[in-house]
């Protein structure tokens, strides 16, 4: 792919667009935060998803400035938002290397500050694969960012090498229950069956819990009798472009 010779011009450039998709509290459908999700806006191939350059990104170390951008945009969003009226936090996905720079937490609270956002609101979304690759190291930086008062979140719980272990002794406030678990959840019964499972789980520890995936009202509805706090999905809405986003929230209160 040339796309990957592109990338650091596109970082420079800021063809990289974040659409953002809403959370809300499962019980009383307040929106409560905003998913940011990355895309490439290519001059040549149009509009790519992630999957076509956060791997390449993570191999060739662009993965750093890449996550600085959307740290700086989301939070510049998330200021504008604010100025409007709206407190809405942001969650960003980070992927091992951040988690592995000792740096990343002064980065990251340079950026707060830049943008006069409270550590509140941020979360930032990690996955269990990131910790596990180093979890000493990993540990270490969740650690400080916590203490900052970041927000920090398991992303796609269930999907990764099982690190149930982990969940003890990382620093985390937050488990997203995996979408293939969810959305299936009323029609298949091993996916209900892991999702009870996982809410109980997070439940015992204490953890708040977001269900992504969920499509229909009726799963909402099964959800929110479990106990889940957060929902989100298309039956809330799809990840949207900023001017989008705040058309749907004017709507929405
Ligand atoms: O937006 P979409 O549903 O296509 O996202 C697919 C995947 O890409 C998600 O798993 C998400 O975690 C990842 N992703 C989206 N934006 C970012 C980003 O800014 N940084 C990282 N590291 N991953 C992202
Ligand atoms: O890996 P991560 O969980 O961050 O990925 C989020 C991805 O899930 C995005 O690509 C987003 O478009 C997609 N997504 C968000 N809500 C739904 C949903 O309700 N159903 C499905 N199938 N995908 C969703
Ligand atoms: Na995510
Ligand atoms: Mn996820």
């Amino acid at each position: 792919l040339t796309v990957i010779s592109d990338l650091r011009h596109a970082i420079d450039q800021a063809e990289l667009v974040l659409h953002y998709q809403p959370k809300a509290d499962a019980r009383t459908g307040a929106v409560c935060g905003a998913e940011v999700l990355c895309r490439w806006q290519h001059p040549r191939l149009g509009l790519l998803g992630p999957d076509r350059f956060i791997p390449a990104a993570e191999e060739t170390g662009l993965i750093e400035p890449l996550t600085r951008y959307v740290l700086d945009h989301a939070l510049a969003q998330c200021h504008a938002w604010h100025l409007t009226g709206w407190d809405v936090p942001v969650s960003v996905n980070v992927g091992a290397q951040c988690l592995h720079d000792t740096t990343f937490p002064d980065q990251v609270a340079g950026l707060l500050a830049r943008h006069g956002r409270p550590a509140s609101a941020l979360t930032l979304e990690i996955t269990e694969s990131a910790i596990i690759a180093d979890p000493i190291r990993a540990s270490d930086v969740l650690t400080k960012l916590r203490e900052l008062g970041v927000r920090l979140s398991i992303d796609d719980f269930g999907t990764g090498y099982s690190s149930i272990a982990y969940l003890r002794t990382m620093p985390v406030h937050e488990m997203k229950i995996d979408r293939s678990f969810t959305t299936n959840m009323r029609t298949d019964a091993s996916s209900g069956a892991i999702t009870r499972s996982l809410l109980g789980l997070a439940q015992n520890l204490e953890l708040e819990v977001v269900a992504e995936g969920v499509e229909d009202e009726e799963t909402w509805s099964a959800l929110a009798a479990l106990g889940c706090d957060i929902v989100q999905g298309y039956c809330l809405s799809r990840p949207l472009p900023p001017d989008d986003f705040a058309t749907w929230l004017r709507d929405r209160v």
